[in-house]
């Protein structure tokens, strides 16, 4: 129980059980499985640990994960004006997609806020998912759609992803729907047989060990295809996980309500290649992303080194120091096996970003930890 202590307070109050702490299909699966932390996202509950943190992580590292990302909530868009709607809704020219590409799309508001970062995945000019992190855009989508008078159909469908992550993954996901998986590439998708179902797979997931999403579309055969995975995958010591905090942070993905939220907009965290002001695009926010561009901005995320061999869960932002000033705030961090030290996020003033600025974090429970700025991500991503 340590290592939770230091993810949770022992003495933290359980979370009620209700509808509106949503199931997903391997729920009970994720239970018997050992689940011991569970968090919410997009209304639904998220497993976070099984082992233990660190357990967790080396054996992401090195065997195969099966991880209940039900909560990657799907907004099905269809219609006529499909692909108009989507590229309102983004900054980034979704224009050359092709029918089975899966695209990271920065979503923005009118002040150029961030709405949420989902994947998209096109079926046809007619048909899109955007794959959300936790923030409610099936009603931004809806409010859009209406505002705009556009001809979509704006639902969330009943889908739940199921994510294989980790080195042995390509080896586990085509012992179940066959050779093909191998011939889908990094953020391209396609529609398998499993068991008589077709189901969407993609090679793509939120950690940097490679891996597949497949989409299950039917609440029946959830548990099923978790099952069918253990039993493919025993030699490859397949397992239950979920998506990695210190692994996520070594791999630079960002998360939203964590390291940004709507009052950033995509300049500050380190999204600026997917800002296409410069291509012929109409997305709301357009113009304020113009004045932020030219005005340029005055903090962005970086990357932290801490020096310390423990750190507890970021609950709140950490504040950064540069003696008696305050020039920032970490918004993520955890101890990396990888680096024997502490790495993080910071939002740092323009004045503190440089690569090398010696800071000070103030880490509840631990005092000032010395930090130093060092560019994104920790971990460079391999050649895929
Ligand atoms: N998969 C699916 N849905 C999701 C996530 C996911 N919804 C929530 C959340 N994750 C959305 N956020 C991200 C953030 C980063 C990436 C995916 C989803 C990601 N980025 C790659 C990178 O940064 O290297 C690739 C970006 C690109 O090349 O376009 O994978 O994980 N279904």
């Amino acid at each position: 129980m340590q290592e939770i202590s230091s993810i949770v307070s022992t003495s933290a109050p359980l979370l009620a059980a209700g509808r509106r702490m949503r199931r997903t299909p391997y729920t009970a699966r994720v239970e018997a499985a050992g689940c011991r932390v569970f968090s919410i996202y997009n209304h639904m509950l998220l497993p976070e640990v099984f082992r233990g943190d660190v357990a967790d992580y080396h054996h992401l590292k090195t065997h195969v994960q099966v991880w209940d990302v039900g909560c990657e909530r799907q907004v099905e868009i269809q219609g006529r004006d499909a692909a108009t709607l989507v590229q309102r809704m983004t900054c980034r020219d979704v224009s050359r997609a092709v029918p089975g590409q899966c695209l990271y799309v920065p979503l923005v508001d009118e002040h150029g806020g961030m709405v949420n970062d989902p994947v998209m995945l096109k079926f046809s000019d007619e048909h899109f998912w955007l794959s959300i992190a936790d923030s409610d855009v099936l009603l931004w989508a809806k409010g859009l759609a209406a505002g705009l008078g556009l001809d979509v159909e704006c639902r969330e469908p009943a889908v739940w992803p199921l994510a294989v992550q980790g080195p042995k993954a390509e080896t586990l996901v085509a012992r179940l729907f066959g050779e093909e998986v191998r011939q889908i590439r990094f953020f391209r998708f396609a529609t398998l047989a499993w068991q008589g179902h077709r189901l969407t797979v993609a090679r793509s997931g939120w950690s940097k060990q490679g891996g597949f999403e497949i989409y299950v579309n039917d609440w029946a055969l959830g548990e099923r295809l978790w099952d069918a995975c253990f039993e493919a995958g025993r030699d490859l010591e397949v397992g239950p996980g979920a998506p990695h905090n210190t692994e996520r942070i070594e791999g630079g993905l960002l998360s939203y309500g964590n390291d940004f939220d709507n009052g950033n907009n995509p300049f500050e965290i380190g999204l600026e290649k997917y800002v296409h002001l410069d291509r012929d695009i109409d997305f709301v926010g357009r113009r304020a992303l113009a004045a932020i561009r030219e005005r340029g901005i005055t903090r962005r995320i970086m990357g932290v080194f801490l020096e310390a061999t423990e750190l507890p869960a970021c609950e709140q932002g950490w504040p950064v120091f540069e003696e008696e000033r305050r020039v920032g705030e970490v918004t993520s961090a955890s101890v990396s096996p990888a680096f024997g030290e502490g790495i993080g996020y910071a939002m740092l003033d323009r004045s503190h970003w440089n690569e090398g600025t010696a800071l000070d974090v103030l880490v509840p429970n631990e005092g000032r930890v010395r930090a130093r700025v060092t560019p994104l991500p920790f971990i460079a991503p391999r050649p895929s």
